[in-house]
């Protein structure tokens, strides 16, 4: 039985070594990053079985893809891998006193070439829960295609669906943004945006009114990613909120929300989706901000992702000796 699966697109990442400018930088370091692997290698790490469903080029990046999913224990079954195009790539450059930049090279790759004709109903085999985002709806039409029907499917096959909106301008024009994230919206039974995204696909309206909003659409569940003031959640006719995980000083936030949403699946995925309550919540809250916290803490969008020991101890729930 697979936990989770998800289908996006994981690339190959380039970092300045000693953290220079881009255009003064002469070493990088490599590694793999993605919005959906950064969740399902998280959740491999919570000791879940999960699957992703991609394509890479038949060249050394996918090559690395793979060999960084199938290290962390994530299924790549339904990886393809073909000779048409290469796969995607992305710097990161970081800044003293902002978010990382990021720059992508990813246009034509691999993963974006994914259509309709290849969907395979054996994806969604054997699995509880699928997970997206909106960076796949916005790698090229047929990717959005894709994930839609996808979607729809693993509905029929009665599948959880989460959805992080994941908006990246560098993507995508606002107004196919909207348009297309707000297609997708009804087909999740999780939505999980931060406030300024919820915001961009509901503008001009209080918080409650893009709740009520997001909730006609038959969304049953809204968490709100808050950053660094925590995070809240709209169930049923119930909301909670949670106060932040503290950390002294943020390192990288590039990850954090993904591992944000891994935590709160770790703890959603066990509960009963009809009778959902405000404690269970809550802890599903405490999780993911403490996981979404804990990753600010590292370099990579994944790497510094928590095993069960760690995350218990995060939790304060047991002390790990060192010794
Ligand atoms: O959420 C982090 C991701 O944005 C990063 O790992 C790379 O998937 C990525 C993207 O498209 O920006």
């Amino acid at each position: 039985m697979i936990d989770v699966v998800a289908i996006g697109e994981s690339m190959v990442l380039f970092q300045p070594t000693d953290g220079e400018k881009m255009v003064y930088a002469n070493q990088f370091s490599q590694s793999v990053a993605g919005a959906e692997t950064n969740v399902l290698i998280a959740l491999s790490k919570l000791n879940r079985p999960v699957r992703f469903i991609s394509q890479v080029g038949n060249d050394p990046f996918g090559e690395r893809v793979l060999q960084t999913l199938r290290q962390e224990q994530v299924d790549t079954t339904f990886v393809a891998v073909t000779d048409q195009a290469s796969t995607g790539i992305f710097f990161k450059e970081r800044r003293p006193l902002n978010d990382p930049l990021v720059h992508y090279y990813r246009k034509g790759s691999a993963a974006s070439r994914l259509t309709r004709k290849d969907y395979r109903s054996l994806w969604l085999k054997d699995a509880k829960h699928l997970h997206v985002t909106g960076i796949t709806a916005a790698l090229s039409e047929e990717s959005f295609l894709l994930l839609k029907e996808t979607m729809i499917a693993a509905k029929q096959f009665g599948l959880s669906i989460s959805f992080d909106p994941n908006i990246r301008f560098k993507l995508w024009d606002k107004d196919t943004a909207k348009t297309r994230l707000l297609e997708l919206l009804p087909l999740c039974d999780v939505f999980l945006p931060g406030e300024q995204e919820l915001a961009f696909l509901f503008p001009k309206l209080t918080e409650q009114a893009q709740i009520e909003a997001v909730k006609k659409q038959g969304v049953a569940v809204i968490v709100l990613k808050r950053g660094s003031r925590g995070s809240g959640c709209y169930f049923l006719d119930e909301h909670i909120e949670r106060s932040p995980f503290p950390v002294d000083q943020v390192i990288d936030s590039v990850g954090a929300g993904d591992a944000f949403t891994a935590g709160f699946l770790h703890v959603f995925l066990d509960l009963n989706k009809q009778t959902l309550t405000k404690p269970e919540m809550d802890r599903a809250l405490e999780v993911a901000n403490a996981m979404g916290a804990y990753m600010t803490q590292f370099k990579g969008d994944w790497e510094g992702a928590p095993d069960r020991a760690t995350l218990s101890e995060l939790l304060g729930e047991h002390a790990l000796t060192d010794r």
